[in-house]
């Protein structure tokens, strides 16, 4: 108790729950009917849904807010060294949710909620999510701006506030159909306009050189249009920790000047269409994942973002009173992946045309401050920009980009004498054909750090990819395998399954996942596997009638829950599962008394629009299963069900129920996966091959815990290389032979055999991604799992295992790699001003 300065009588100081910051449940109450009121402009009796939900996410804001801006103010006061992640992708998921848990207030609100009547859940349901992300590396970005805040790294992430998210998907008569996802429409309470912070982008148009005032010659970027850059912030709460840092989503808008420009010279109309090709820029997320798309628009949203979170950053570095020349001390700036990329030429342009640095002043400020992340070996994930494209675009940086590859080729020619072919390989500009710029190498050459997201895929971009840079630099290349957040991907997913964990190793393992080991104590207590077993159960419970409310189907809980969700892709080999599901269905037709394992198949994931083959796959995976799942034979044995609209919020529901996750890629194909790991920290056991992350599942896990099949990376190359000839394996193979005739005779489409003819003749032809010649292996495998599910007391051993031994896959573990490798960023510890009122 203190006494307040120049007081005569004994004063009090009584702390007073503020309506803006308590956590009690009295003034959550309080201060969401005060939300309801005064934001919404409702009360009860007359509130949607909606706006209930606003309410609640406006109480929790305001909790965000007091730390939100704690941490900027110390961060601001101690000019901290900061991670700038830069992302085309956010992936985020609902807020709401997220928020709770990590303010730790979930059980206080629930209850909140309750008394006031509301239920929680349906509230939260009522979230539009931000889907500004097409799959893991969207989602990956999402991850770690979790782990950054929960580890207090002071970090903004800065990426694009696009209008429209990715698609939502609807099937219509078992195709894919794309709506436009209107995610903004309903408000979205978590974001804080900065106008204040805009700034301007310019674009097209030509160089000069020209003297200055000074009479020294320099170059002048005449751009032919302008568009404006406004930051919208979202606070990034870390969990149970006083740290929110920010995501700053840039959004374009047309720069007045230009209107009035045009409004006075009467070209009314010019000047609205100007107004919409600047706004154009944040409009729509490209679907596309994992194939890059050399559209314009495409270009223009890159240099956009990016240009304006590099001046973004100078404007803090100016407001901290830090130098630019010790801008590598004050930010380190994660590429992820090469679409910000450009930001090398564009912050040489920043340093040396509009801060008059000399060229070599500049360069090495520059490549002290970028590290770069690869997330692809699929060569037609690799971005490269046509010349003539790039430079109509992006004048200025086209001539910057050809003065670092003239001098980074002088370097080469200087390591390596005589070797004129590796300039060939190794200059940024591929001349092989029609030129174009080629990203990764820009994006090698400008960063001091370059990292696979996988060992495995460390090791092959230092192999293959990336061999020639490799040799030039070979310290700058490290492995960070990725991670998973465990807040939202078991917390806030997974209610069951922590209460089990917490009540048997307590709460620990949410913020070192390592704890989680000390479950392995319990996998010989039956009673505790007997809670496992029935933990499962109730999940999948949940999940069925999921599945009958939206598809009605019935399904099985005692089924095996057999579940693919992802991106459809033909690497990913989502059509290899098909072709396990009508083996077993054709072994069904040939003997219907067979003694088969129940399965429920469980597919989920969207196609990029313009991807026929990948749209073809999910049709024939909702025709298969209009025939399976009728046929009177099966009895109910089998069952194939595509939930539409893979997203966060669905993905959620989708992980805690697996029994067993398909991460089933060609190897040497997928850099990492994600989805492997979230599934397995959920409790599934996986069936996988050598490729990515499975690789170091299958290591920390154990080998008897895992279902390995298929040929290794290797083998791939191999079989490759001395002519694979699929139909071999199509004829060789009764049961493969089978499968792909039923196909394509049109028994899985009313007949007709050129609905799926593409496909087969992709099979039979070149079979890029070896499908035919894994499936032995995989279908031995798969019945091997069949084999393992009856003895289900075996089943929960590894599926217990498989929990204990995840720990490696938090993106908290992957962040403290990134800090303690190459960002050398410490953490900062926030302290809560408390809010004080005396009373006599
Ligand atoms: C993914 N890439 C990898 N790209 O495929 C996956 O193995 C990895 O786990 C994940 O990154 C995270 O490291 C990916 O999602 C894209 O979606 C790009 C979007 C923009 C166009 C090019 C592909």
């Amino acid at each position: 108790m203190q006494t307040l300065p120049n007081s005569s009588e004994t004063v009090t100081e009584v702390r007073v729950e503020d309506d803006r910051t308590g956590l009690s449940v009295e003034t959550l109450k309080r201060a969401f009917a005060d939300n309801l009121f005064y934001i919404q402009g409702k009360f009860p009796q007359i509130a949607s849904k909606n706006d209930f939900y606003m309410a609640l996410a406006y109480t929790v804001r305001d909790r965000l807010l007091r730390r939100w801006l704690n941490t900027a103010e110390t961060y601001s006061r101690n000019a901290s060294r900061t991670v700038a992640y830069l992302s085309a992708e956010f992936l985020m998921g609902p807020q709401l949710g997220n928020n709770l848990i990590n303010l730790g207030i979930y059980d206080q609100v629930n209850q909140a909620m309750q008394e006031l009547g509301l239920d929680l859940r349906e509230l939260l349901e009522e979230e539009e999510e931000p889907g500004l992300g097409n799959g893991g590396l969207g989602r990956l970005a999402a991850c770690y701006l979790d782990s950054l805040a929960t580890l207090e790294i002071p970090s903004l992430g800065y990426g694009i506030r696009y209008e429209f998210g990715i698609f939502d998907q609807d099937i219509k008569d078992g195709w894919q159909v794309e709506i436009t996802d209107k995610w903004l429409s309903a408000g979205n309470p978590w974001e804080l306009p900065r106008p204040e912070w805009s700034v301007e982008v310019k674009l097209g148009g030509h160089t000069e050189k020209r003297a200055d005032e000074h009479g020294n010659f320099k170059i002048y970027w005449v751009p032919n249009q302008v568009v404006k850059g406004i930051p919208y912030d979202t606070p990034i709460l870390g969990y149970k920790t006083n740290t929110a840092n920010t995501l700053r989503l840039w959004k374009a808008e047309a720069v007045e000047s230009f209107d009035f420009y045009a409004f006075d010279s009467g070209d009314y109309l010019g000047a609205v269409h100007q107004k919409t090709v600047s706004e154009n820029i944040s409009k729509v997320l490209y679907p596309n994942d994992n194939s890059a798309q050399g559209k314009e628009l495409r270009l223009a949203q890159q240099i956009f973002f990016v240009s304006c979170s590099l001046k973004d950053m100078m404007r803090i570095m100016e407001q901290q009173k830090v130098p630019l020349e010790q801008f590598p001390e004050k930010f380190v700036i994660q590429l992820n992946d090469t679409h910000p990329s450009v930001a090398i030429p564009e912050l040489m342009r920043l340093l040396v045309d509009e801060y008059d640095m000399p060229w070599e002043k500049a360069w090495g400020i520059t490549k002290q401050s970028f590290a770069y992340t690869n997330h692809t070996l699929l060569p037609e994930a690799l971005e490269r920009w046509p010349i003539g494209l790039f430079g109509k675009m992006l004048p200025r940086h086209l001539e910057i980009i050809y003065e670092i590859n003239k001098r980074f080729l002088d370097e080469v020619r200087m390591k390596f004498p005589d070797d004129t072919d590796r300039l060939r390989r190794m200059s940024l500009i591929d001349e092989s054909g029609e030129r174009y710029v080629r990203m990764a190498f820009l994006a090698c050459v400008g960063s001091y750090s370059i990292n696979g997201v996988a060992a495995l895929h460390t090791e092959l971009l230092k192999k293959d990819v990336l061999h020639d840079f490799y040799e030039m630099y070979p310290e700058k290349f490290n492995n960070k395998t990725n991670g998973v957040t465990p807040r939202r991907f078991m917390v806030l997913s997974n209610p069951r399954l922590c209460r089990l964990l917490n009540s048997k190793i307590g709460d620990e393992w949410i913020k070192n996942l390592y704890e989680l080991k000390k479950l392995e104590a319990f996998v010989e207590d039956p009673e505790f596997r007997r809670q496992w077993r029935e933990m499962k159960l109730e999940i999948k419970q949940d999940v069925a009638d999921y599945i009958k409310k939206t598809t009605d189907i019935d399904v099985n809980v005692n089924s095996m829950f057999d579940i693919q969700a992802k991106r459809f892709h033909e690497y990913k080999r989502q059509h290899l599962n098909v072709l396990h599901i009508i083996t077993l269905y054709n072994r069904i037709k040939a003997n219907p008394d067979i003694d088969i394992t129940p399965r429920t198949f469980l597919f989920g994931g969207k196609a990029a629009p313009g991807y026929y083959i990948a749209k073809l796959i999910i049709k024939l995976i909702n025709s298969v299963g209009d025939i399976v799942n009728r046929d009177p034979d099966v009895r109910d044995r089998l069952k194939v069900v595509f939930l539409k609209d893979f997203n966060v919020k669905f993905a959620q529901r989708i992980y805690p129920s697996a029994d067993l996750s398909e991460q089933i890629s060609t190897a040497g194909k997928e850099a990492s996966g994600t989805g492997n790991m979230k599934f397995a920290l959920n409790g599934a056991i996986t069936i996988g091959t050598l490729d990515g992350a499975n690789v170091e599942i299958r290591e920390e896990v154990g080998a008897e815990n895992f279902f390995l099949f298929g040929l290794t990376t290797e083998e791939v190359y191999a079989l490759k290389k001395e002519g694979y000839q699929p139909w071999e394996y199509y004829q060789k193979d009764p049961e493969l032979k089978l499968a792909i005739d039923r196909i394509a005779s049109g028994f899985f489409s009313h007949g007709d055999p050129k609905l799926f003819k593409p496909l087969v003749d992709h099979l039979l032809g070149n079979d890029q991604y070896m499908l035919l010649a894994d499936y032995r292996s995989y279908i031995d495998t798969q019945d091997r799992v069949s084999e393992a599910y009856r003895d289900i007391d075996r089943w929960v051993r590894m599926s217990i295992l498989n929990v204990a031994r995840m720990g490696k896959f938090s993106s908290d573990r992957s962040i403290r790699d990134y800090c303690e490798d190459f960002w050398k960023v410490q953490p900062v510890n926030i302290e809560l001003k408390e809010y004080v009122q005396a009373t006599a």
